[in-house]
């Protein structure tokens, strides 16, 4: 296993990004609507099928000439190396000397994969199987609490990859969880956070999940001590191991906390945080969904991996996502992409998201150190549909900037009523035509608009649009959606030569906030900057 298979030469160097670059400048005054009334067969020729999903790029600023050149970027950059690379093991995470693995957590429990002369499949299968004994033990009603009372409500508190994938996963898959089980996650610092979870509960039937790949995250360490003391006020200090597990790589913390190892739940250095939600830090969207859910939630992930390492470029879903992000970011200066789940249960897949693409890509030096002389990582945000077109779709549509969209539809609504589905499936629809082909000032005219009205009702469009389909939102489709924007994130994290895996930019403010807190709490002056030491003074007057 080697990470010789990953550059780090600016792609400027590449013949492709030339050709790139020329096709770009070509291209200006070529809009997408021009695209699309050009040719029939664009839709169909711009959509590809993978694990269930679909992706229509056809509302994209691209032609096949720009396709076929953003492949063979993707060839001269080595992302089918880079990628068999991160698939064996290879230490691809190389400022932290790390095999980046988490395509492992989904492989099938009879292959086995050998890393660093461990069989790693079988590990993963072995803490899944305990995993799964557990969950089942708790959704039955066979794991009691201190007074012998089954559990009615788990809080999982953790924070960044710990929280976000959990959180996530918990509503998107509510239609596949056990109603009779009350999920919380908690994971801010902010007192409050804690305190609104846990203040209608019952200590003696609540299970709390303390999630954390170190177990010294700060945030993650106070709530779960915060929480640990709420139950001894209550049930007394004998009651933690009956209502405290923990998922972590650290078993020394875990059993100094006072949580029996067998209670602890284990994943591996090469799972990264926001790659981690299909490990053990899962373990409450399987207490949710059961271990069959989970499963079929696996197998999802899975069919996109198996797709992603083995579909020819042409037909590569990952691929093609990732490379279109490229195009939009490098080549038509495009900084921000809007998430738009037309699903209320995918309320927090931008949330989700946004730590996924910004935490891995948000680099300004690629993997030797050397500054990068392009643009990098773009801001993902956004808010399920249609809410978000009551807010801030507006600038979407008739802003200064250009904001590219990913709209996510889901056909079956899992909770049909009449001709709802089919009104956000419409809106949907309508959004993806309004933002790339727009209006133009002859067709509003040919309204009756009035003349002075004309210009503020023309949609410029030309606002590129994904269109991922999925005909429901089950635990295998969630698992295929996920898998599909990890893979993405690698092709674009290849493309530029940075190291998606590595997060060295929210280390710095770690360390600052805990100089901080000496000064707040022990009156130690803290070394920071003028305007940090009036900000200070000026709290300490107030509270
Ligand atoms: C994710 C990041 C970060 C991490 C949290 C929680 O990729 O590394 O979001 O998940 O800081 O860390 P612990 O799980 O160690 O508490």
């Amino acid at each position: 296993m080697t990470t010789a298979a990953l550059s780090s030469d600016s792609p400027l160097d590449t013949s492709a990004w030339a050709a790139l670059r020329a096709l770009a400048e070509g291209m200006e005054g070529t809009t997408i609507r021009s695209l699309v009334e050009a040719d029939d067969s664009r839709p169909g020729r711009l959509t590809l099928d993978a694990a269930g999903l679909s992706l229509d790029f056809s509302r994209q600023r691209v032609t096949d000439e720009v396709l076929a050149q953003l492949r063979e970027l993707a060839e001269q950059r080595g992302v089918a190396p880079a990628r068999a690379a991160m698939l064996e093991g290879a230490h691809i995470n190389t400022t932290e000397d790390r095999a980046v693995l988490h395509t492992a957590l989904r492989r099938r429990g009879e292959l086995s994969l050998i890393v660093d002369g461990q069989d790693i499949s079988a590990d993963v299968h072995d803490v899944l199987d305990r995993m799964g004994h557990f969950a089942e033990r708790v959704r039955s009603g066979e794991w009691k609490g201190a007074t012998g009372q089954r559990i009615r409500t788990v809080v999982n508190i953790g924070i960044g990859g710990s929280d976000l994938g959990p959180a996530m996963a918990y509503l998107a898959l509510r239609a596949f969880s056990d109603r009779d089980l009350a999920f919380h996650f908690v994971s801010n610092v902010d007192p409050t956070d804690l305190a609104e979870a846990i203040r209608d509960l019952d200590p003696a039937t609540t299970l709390f999940i303390v999630a954390s790949k170190t177990f010294t995250t700060l945030e993650t360490m106070t709530n779960a001590e915060a929480a640990r003391r709420w139950l001894v006020n209550d049930l007394g200090p004998d009651s933690v191991s009956h209502h405290f597990v923990a998922v972590s790589t650290n078993a020394s913390a875990v059993s100094a906390f006072g949580i029996d190892p067998a209670h602890m739940f284990g994943f591996w250095d090469w799972v990264g945080g926001r790659y981690s939600m299909d490990s053990a830090i899962g373990l409450s969207t399987m207490i949710a969904i059961g271990s069959d859910g989970f499963a079929q939630l696996l197998d999802g992930f899975r069919a996109m991996d198996e797709h992603f390492a083995s579909a020819p470029a042409e037909a590569n879903l990952p691929l093609h996502l990732g490379l279109l992000s490229v195009w939009n970011r490098n080549f038509l200066d495009i900084e921000t992409t809007a998430v738009l789940p037309y699903s209320q249960y995918l309320s927090r897949f931008p949330a989700y998201l946004q730590q996924l693409t910004m935490e891995s890509n948000g680099k300004s030096v690629r993997r030797d150190g050397t500054p990068v002389d392009y643009e990098t990582g773009g801001i993902f945000w956004g808010e399920p549909g249609t809410n978000g077109q009551h807010s801030f779709y507006q600038l979407l549509h008739q802003g200064t900037d250009t904001v590219a969209c990913d709209i996510i539809v889901v056909v079956q609504s899992e909770n049909p009523d009449g001709d709802q589905q089919a009104m956000l499936v419409a809106n949907a629809l309508a959004q993806a035509s309004v933002l790339s082909i727009g209006r133009d000032a002859a067709q509003v005219a040919a309204d009756g608009t009035p003349a002075a009205l004309v210009p503020h009702k023309v949609m410029p469009g030309d606002r590129p649009v994904n269109l991922i389909m999925l005909e429901r939102l089950d635990p295998a489709a969630l698992g295929a959606l996920v898998a599909l924007y990890e893979h993405s994130v690698f092709v674009q994290g290849v493309i530029w030569g940075i190291d998606s895996f590595d997060q060295w930019g929210v280390e710095l403010g770690k360390k600052v906030a805990m100089g901080i807190l000496s000064q707040l709490v022990e009156g130690i002056p803290a070394d920071v900057d003028a305007s940090t030491r009036a900000s200070i003074a000026r709290y300490e007057a107030l509270r």
